[in-house]
């Protein structure tokens, strides 16, 4: 017989001599057993003020006050007159991440520097957020993603480019949408205080550039990855594990009231936080489920581990080991595609629903993303 019949194809590879061209995003090629994923480990943090500016420090971490079941919130409280919004046409892509690393180099450099070691001794720098979509991929239908990735002494930095459909979705944003993305900030206001031992102050001014945020090492399978997320607030509690056990991650959404919108909650909604939160190792999710008016009717803790359980009498529902057995595939497609070590050299990664990942290659172009001064203080 025929021994090329002998091997099994690998379907999830459109490959060529020179290298794999394409990755599909199927799930039912990534149900396999759930890979290796370390328990995620603060290496440090950092806080974003008032005015955006990068502080080495955690100014901005609050503290979760839980409120009462039914706490009739007004989350459209504040929004004309106590709401100063980030400037989001300003496109930060790592920066405050790259800052944090210059301040901490000593923090992750590993031990003994080999010359085939990266500098970093981490395949991966990138935000969370980024691996969050990276996750959710083999069970998005309707938003594509398009990722840049440059190599630079050994570890591959991973930023997002914004796609034409987020760009026209957020220039043809209703008033009432605008409104809504503030109430999951008026949420955090009525739910978090700045001292251990203080009160939330929801007469205060809601300010979206104050941010605090994780920077967390850990690998899946044989990716180290580092990459920062921002944490909303961690319990109060002194006995708490370290973190980033003892942080909170809060939420609002439309309340439930009938099968279908459960089933779509478990179905869409469910998934992206659970992959959010499960990247960093963030243990609960605090939910705020609210009417059409913006009042909060119910609040509701999800433990991030037992969400898994939680969806599994869903017909055809997503799978957390399809998730993380993508996002495998895509870091090792991703390593086998960028070979080249040079911060100028951007391999932009895109994928649209219901097509694979491809990529194509850019030098010098818009699309380089690792500032002139990161690349000239790490190579001092
Ligand atoms: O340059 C970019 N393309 C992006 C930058 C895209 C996404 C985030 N960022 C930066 C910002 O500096 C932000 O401070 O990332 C930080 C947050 O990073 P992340 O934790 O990796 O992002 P993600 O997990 O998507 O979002 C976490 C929270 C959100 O909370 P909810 O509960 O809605 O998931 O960060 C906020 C939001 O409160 N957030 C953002 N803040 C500033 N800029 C952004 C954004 N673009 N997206 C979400
Ligand atoms: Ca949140």
């Amino acid at each position: 017989g025929d021994p090329s019949g002998d091997y099994k194809t690998d379907k999830r590879h459109r490959s060529t001599e020179e290298g794999q061209k394409a990755l599909s995003a199927h799930r039912q090629l990534y149900e396999r057993n759930f890979p290796l994923y370390k328990q995620p480990v603060e290496v440090g943090c950092f806080s974003l003020d008032s005015r955006r500016n990068f502080c080495n420090d955690q100014r901005q971490l609050r503290y979760y006050v839980q409120p009462t079941k039914s706490p009739d919130f007004n989350l459209r409280d504040g929004y004309t007159s106590r709401f100063v919004k980030r400037d989001d046409s300003v496109k930060e892509k790592l920066d405050h991440v790259l800052k944090w690393i210059l301040a901490n180099r000593d923090k992750i450099q590993t031990r003994v520097q080999t010359p085939s070691s990266s500098a970093l001794g981490v395949d991966f720098v990138t935000w969370r957020g980024h691996l969050t979509k990276v996750l959710t991929t083999p069970y998005e239908t309707h938003e594509g993603w398009m990722l840049a990735a440059s190599k630079f002494r050994g570890t591959i930095y991973i930023s997002e480019v914004e796609t034409e459909a987020a760009r026209v979705d957020q220039e043809t944003r209703s008033e009432r949408q605008a409104e809504m993305m503030y109430w999951g900030y008026k949420f955090e206001q009525y739910t978090c205080a700045d001292d251990v031992d203080g009160a939330p102050n929801p007469g205060g001014v809601v300010n979206t550039n104050e941010a605090f945020c994780t920077v967390v090492q850990t690998r899946l399978a044989d990716h180290k990855l580092l990459f920062s997320g921002e944490v909303d607030c961690r319990v109060k509690d002194r006995d708490a594990p370290p973190a980033p056990g003892c942080y909170v991650e809060l939420k609002t959404s439309a309340e439930i009231c009938t099968p279908k919108q459960r089933s779509n909650f478990h179905r869409y909604k469910l998934l992206k936080w659970w992959a959010q939160s499960f990247l960093p190792g963030v243990p609960q999710i605090v939910a705020g489920f609210r009417d059409h008016d913006g009042i909060v009717v119910s609040v509701e803790t999800f433990p991030t581990s037992k969400i898994s359980q939680l969806i599994k009498n869903e017909f055809n529902c997503w799978k957390p080991t399809v998730c993380m057995n993508f996002c495998n595939d895509f870091l090792s497609f991703v390593k086998s595609v960028v070979k080249d070590d040079d911060p100028r050299l951007v391999y932009l990664f895109t994928w649209d629903p219901h097509r694979d990942v491809t990529y194509t290659v850019h030098r010098d172009s818009q699309y380089t993303f690792l500032p002139e001064w990161y690349i000239k203080d790490m190579s001092s």
